[in-house]
């Protein structure tokens, strides 16, 4: 007998079908009992009125389930099963779960959910999180496409960093030294350059980074953008917020049931404001007695600012631009109208920074004597630099982190709770 889903069980009286998925509850009434069945893409309510099979069932047990369909309003969905047959299609070999799956509450700190990752995943609750995370992927994906744009894979073991600073894990590389990658940046300049005109790539970036925080990894996964012929930065903001609206419509039509299960509404964005940073801090300083650090704002600033963007504006996102030379990668082009500026920016959501992205400089000789402001030698560089030698285009791009942009859009706490399986400085395992 072919196997139904739970989600698409037909209501009808009577029909018979053959499910398969885990046992989530079992309820027990002496004479009968009911379980609930839980597949990929639903909950069941079965009926069991044989006791010998239902004093077998054990919570998570792997099930094959025959019986037939029953309508009863008092059932969640209005329907249950009826069981005429049950092989345990997957034993348990456990005393106690580590922590409840059935239950509102779990029970069990963050460290142990991700210990037992393959036993919180078993929640709805945070099966969830990566069925907004895949839908995420899949907007971006398609999004890009529409515009045209060739999706890449670009390794991410190299001979170089790209954002400088000492980040960089290292690796074995038979008897040389090599790196993990930070990001795609040079390789998808590159491909730009070589003629795809306008690149994206979903990918692995790999960050030693020495603080453990809420919204730090040191492997995330990297929605990168690049983008060729573009006029200045305005051309890859407009992209991005394009994104985001479609994005936003895009989970509201495939993921309703996911974002209700955390009162997530994805109200229309309308426009992103852009406020240079300077003017960002100037209001944090003078509206909130906030100081930031040179250059940047501290994670404090972002949440401060985001709320003051929020009760003006109305918006959830806000582009922080013109960045100081001082504090952007060698490659990232200066703004002529404004001494020691860039044109670079960040988009803060919720709070948060989830995008860094901006225009590059594209011309050989400019960029050769930027890296040498920055100390740095472009023989060093070779394969980068020499790229910049046969008509590279003006262009940029971006990049969104996607553990940062699905934890915010959700409202989670911690980055790790919006990574299938987080790495961190303490955290190489399962
Ligand atoms: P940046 O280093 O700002 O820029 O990274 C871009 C975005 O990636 C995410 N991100 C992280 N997420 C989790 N843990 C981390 N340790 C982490 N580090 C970064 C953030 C961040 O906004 N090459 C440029 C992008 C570009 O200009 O195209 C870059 O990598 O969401």
């Amino acid at each position: 007998m072919e196997r139904t889903f739970i989600d698409q069980i037909e209501k009808g009286q009577g029909e018979e079908v053959c499910l398969r998925g885990w046992v989530f509850k079992i309820k027990s009434f002496g004479k009968f009992g009911f379980a609930f069945l839980r597949d990929k893409s639903g909950i069941v309510q079965l009926v069991i009125e044989d006791m010998e099979i239902l004093q077998e069932l054990k919570l998570e047990m792997a099930l094959k389930v025959i019986g037939s369909v029953m309508e009863n309003d008092k059932a969640p969905g209005g329907f249950e099963i009826r069981v005429s047959k049950i092989e345990i299609a997957g034993k348990t070999y456990y005393d106690l779960l580590p922590f409840s799956i059935n239950q509102k509450t779990v029970n069990a700190t963050l460290e142990t959910e991700l210990d037992f990752r393959y036993i919180s995943l078993r929640r709805p609750d945070r099966r969830a999180v990566f069925k907004i995370q895949e839908e995420i992927v899949e907007a971006f994906r398609n999004f890009l496409r529409g515009k045209k744009f060739s999706e890449i894979h670009t390794p991410k073991i190299i001979a170089s960093g790209t954002e400088g600073g000492s980040e960089m894990f290292t690796v074995n590389y038979f008897d040389r030294r090599a790196f993990l990658a930070q990001s795609p940046q040079f390789y998808k300049q590159m491909m730009v350059g070589a003629g795809f005109e306008s690149v994206f790539e979903i990918g692995h970036a790999y960050r030693a980074e020495l603080h453990n925080t809420w919204r730090h990894l040191n492997e995330y996964v990297s929605l990168d953008v690049e983008m060729g012929f573009i006029t200045d930065e305005e051309d890859l903001m407009d992209l991005e917020e394009e994104f985001i609206k479609f994005l936003y419509k895009h989970l509201r039509n495939t993921c309703q049931k996911e974002l209700d299960l955390y009162n997530t509404q994805l109200k229309e964005v309308v426009t992103i404001p852009r406020i240079s940073l300077s003017v960002a801090q100037e209001i944090l300083q003078e509206d909130f007695g906030k100081k930031s650090p040179v250059g940047t704002l501290d994670a404090e600033g972002e949440i401060i600012f985001s709320k003051y963007i929020k009760d003006k504006y109305n918006s959830d996102f806000v582009f922080l631009t013109k960045y100081p030379a001082s504090k952007r990668p060698m490659y990232t082009m200066p703004d002529e109208g404004f001494e020691g500026m860039t044109r670079s920016f960040d988009l803060i959501y919720k709070g948060l920074e989830i995008t860094t992205g901006g225009q590059r400089i594209h011309d050989y000789e400019m960029l050769k004597s930027n890296m040498k402001k920055f100390g740095l030698d472009p023989e060093d560089f070779g394969f980068y630099v020499e790229s910049f030698k046969y008509g590279m285009p003006p262009h940029g791009g971006f990049a969104i982190g996607l553990e940062r942009l699905t934890m915010k859009i959700l409202g989670l706490e911690n980055i790790r709770e919006a990574t299938l399986l987080p790495r961190d400085k303490n955290r190489i395992m399962p």
